[in-house]
């Protein structure tokens, strides 16, 4: 019987997503690990638009952005139910802001020297007000960004908060308006889980 096949790459945090539910969903699958310089004649054939993950189904289907792949994982198997943890408009409200103004923050702050119009601390203190405050708003008031389990959103956005935090580990450790934040990174990032998911192919 064939696998499905997801196209990778270790450090993308959309497809460290991708994996974290693959893996929860205990649905095995062929990891092929891309150079993102250097993609694969048949991932490009698969999905021209050349971004990873990308999950070829053994019935022939192509999901090529990392939140059909989450969904379509979940829907064979969901053991914590983390889509029902939280209201599924708030679950596609902070994934939307993640992936629609938090990420182009990530951006602009990793890549500082690339956009001139903020320092990198002004780009820092953006994203931290767009998102990374709200969130310790949240989880100052539960363990998790909805609830007090994991939801679909804790696992959709933790790998852009690690991207973060990796920026500038120092500033990330020592911040003190993020306590919850750094608490809710350290649980998701140390689990078995996440570990599984990283290590390296
Ligand atoms: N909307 C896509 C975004 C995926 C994406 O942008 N992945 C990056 C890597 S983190 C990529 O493949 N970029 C293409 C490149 O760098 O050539 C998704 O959710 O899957």
């Amino acid at each position: 019987m064939s696998l499905p096949v997801l196209y990778s790459f270790r450090r993308c945090p959309y497809a460290i997503r991708a994996r974290l539910a693959l893996r929860y969903a205990d649905v095995p699958y062929a990891l092929r690990e891309v150079a993102l310089r250097d993609k694969p004649a048949d991932m490009l054939a698969l999905s021209p638009k050349g971004t990873v993950p990308v999950l070829h189904l053994p019935d022939g289907r192509v999901l090529e952005q990392s939140l059909d792949i989450m969904q379509w994982a979940l829907k064979q198997r969901d053991p914590d139910g983390w889509l029902g943890a939280a209201p599924t408009s708030a679950i596609n409200t902070w994934i939307h802001d993640n992936d629609q103004r938090f990420k182009p923050l990530l951006d602009r702050y990793k890549y500082a020297e690339r956009h001139p119009e903020h320092t990198r601390e002004g780009w820092r203190t953006q994203a931290q007000a767009m998102m990374l405050a709200p969130m310790e708003a949240q989880l100052q008031g539960h363990p998790f960004l909805l609830a007090d389990r994991i939801s679909l959103a804790d696992m959709a956005i933790v790998p852009f908060v690690r991207q973060f935090a990796q920026v500038d580990p120092d500033w990330w450790g020592q911040e003190a308006a993020l306590p919850a934040l750094r608490q809710w990174l350290d649980t998701l990032t140390g689990s078995p889980l996440f570990q599984a998911v990283m290590v390296k192919p």
